[in-house]
C-alpha cells in the first residue's frame, strides 16, 4: 500500500460534564483527527487523542501537530507497506511522542482492515462479539455529586465503575460509593498524584474491596509500584508507566502491579498495543482498555482492541452520550446493558460524520 494523501484536521468538541483528575480539568477537547488515502482509493480515519496540555503525558496537542505534520506525514508518504505493522517499525525511527504515531498507526489499520473487506477487530485477532464496559468518573465538587454520577451509570448498566481519585479526595468519597453501591465493582485511579512516602492512603483503600488501584505513583516509579504492591492485597494496575512494551518486561520482572491498563495512544497506536496484550497474557496478567475521551473514531478502535481474548476486565469504552451531545461518527457509540457491540462490519465499523466533522474542523492541513 501507498499512502498518497495525508490530512490532518483540529477537531473541537465540548464533553457533556466536566471531568477532573488529579492533574488536570477539562469541559472541551480538541483532538487530531487523521485521514490516510492510498493510491487505490483506500480510506482509512485515525485519532490523536492527546490532552491539551502535557499533564497525562508530555505530549500536547502543539506538539502532536508539529510531529504529525514534520515527521510523521513523510515517513507515511515515504514507506510501502502490506500490512500495518510495517508502518508501524517505520514511524518508531521517531522516539516517544505515542499518541501522535497512535493517530496514523490506528487510520493505517482501518485503511487495512476495511481494503481486506474484513471488520478491524477481525484484523486485530479479536474474538469477542460485545465488549464489557466500564465508566470512568472524575473528582467532582461534592461526595453526593459522585454518589449521585454513580447511582446514574449503574442504573445506566455499566459493569464497572473507576473513581479518579487525588490527594484529598480517596478515602472517604470511596468509602461513600462502596457503602452506596456494595455490589458495584468499583476501582479508583490516582493518575500517579501521590509521593512515593504516602503508602498510609492505599492502606486505607486496601480495606475497601477495590478491583484495582491504578497509577498510584509517579510515572517511573517502578521499584515504588512493587513495593506497594507487596503491601496490598489490592491488585495494582499500570497506565502511565507503561509507554513501551519494554515497560512491561520491566514491570513484570519487578512485580510492579497485577493488572496493566492497555490504551491505544498511550502506547503508539494498535501494532504495540496488541504486542502489549500478548506479553502481558503469557504473563498472566489481565488487561482491560483504557481511553482518552475519544471522540468515535478513536473510540471504535478501542472496542476492536477490546474484543482481544486477553481483555478480561471491563475497559472504559462508555458509549458516545457519557461524553458528547454529539459524536463524530454517523452513529454513536452505544453501550446498552453494559456491553458495546464489536462491529461486523469492514475497516472501523463506525462512519465518520463528514458534515459535522468539517463543522466542528478549526484548523486543516
Ligand atoms: O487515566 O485513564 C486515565 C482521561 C484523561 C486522562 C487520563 C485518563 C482518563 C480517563 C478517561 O480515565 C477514560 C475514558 O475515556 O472514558
Ligand atoms: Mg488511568
Amino acid at each position: 500500500i501507498e499512502i498518497e494523501h495525508v490530512e490532518l484536521r483540529r477537531v473541537r468538541l465540548p464533553l457533556v460534564r466536566r471531568f477532573q483528575t488529579s492533574s488536570h480539568a477539562k469541559r472541551e477537547l480538541e483532538h487530531i483527527i487523521v485521514t490516510l488515502t492510498g493510491a487505490g482509493g483506500e480510506v482509512g480515519w485515525g485519532e490523536i487523542a492527546s490532552p491539551s496540555g502535557p499533564f497525562y503525558s508530555a505530549e500536547t496537542v502543539q506538539s502532536c501537530w508539529a510531529v504529525a505534520r514534520d515527521h510523521l506525514a513523510p515517513i507515511v508518504r515515504r514507506t510501502r507497506w502490506e500490512h500495518p505493522s510495517e508502518l508501524a517499525a517505520a514511524m518508531a525511527t521517531v522516539r516517544g511522542n505515542h499518541f501522535a504515531r497512535a493517530g496514523f498507526d490506528m487510520a493505517a489499520w482501518a485503511l487495512w482492515s476495511r481494503a481486506r473487506g474484513v471488520p478491524l477487530a477481525k484484523a486485530l485477532g479479536g474474538e469477542r462479539a460485545r465488549v464489557e464496559a466500564g465508566v470512568s468518573l472524575g473528582i467532582e465538587p461534592t461526595i453526593d455529586d459522585l454518589l449521585e454520577q454513580v447511582g446514574r451509570r449503574v442504573a445506566e448498566g455499566y459493569r464497572r465503575v473507576k473513581l479518579k481519585i487525588a490527594p484529598g479526595w480517596d478515602v472517604a468519597p470511596v468509602r461513600a460509593v462502596r457503602a452506596a453501591f456494595p455490589e458495584v465493582p468499583v476501582h479508583v485511579d490516582a493518575n500517579g498524584a501521590y509521593p512515593v512516602t504516602g503508602a498510609g492512603v492505599f492502606q486505607e483503600l486496601d480495606e475497601l474491596g477495590l478491583l484495582m488501584i491504578e497509577q498510584p505513583y509517579a510515572p517511573r516509579a517502578l521499584v515504588a509500584h512493587a513495593e506497594l504492591q507487596t503491601a496490598l492485597r489490592t491488585p495494582i494496575c499500570l497506565d502511565e508507566s507503561i509507554e513501551e512494551v519494554d515497560d512491561l518486561v520491566t514491570a513484570v520482572r519487578l512485580g510492579a502491579g497485577r493488572i496493566l491498563n492497555i490504551k491505544v495512544s498511550r502506547m503508539g497506536g494498535l501494532t504495540p498495543a496488541i504486542r502489549a496484550h500478548d506479553l502481558a497474557r503469557e504473563h498472566g496478567l489481565p488487561v482491560w482498555c483504557g481511553g482518552m475521551h475519544e471522540f468515535g473514531i478513536g473510540r471504535a478502535a478501542n472496542v476492536a482492541l477490546s474484543s482481544l481474548p486477553g481483555f478480561s476486565l471491563p475497559s472504559d469504552v462508555s458509549g458516545s452520550d457519557k461524553y458528547y451531545a454529539r459524536d463524530v461518527t454517523t452513529e454513536p457509540v452505544v453501550c446498552a446493558d453494559g456491553f458495546v457491540d464489536v462491529p461486523e462490519t469492514p475497516g472501523l465499523g463506525w462512519e465518520p460524520d463528514i458534515d459535522f466533522l468539517d463543522a466542528r474542523t478549526v484548523e486543516r492541513l
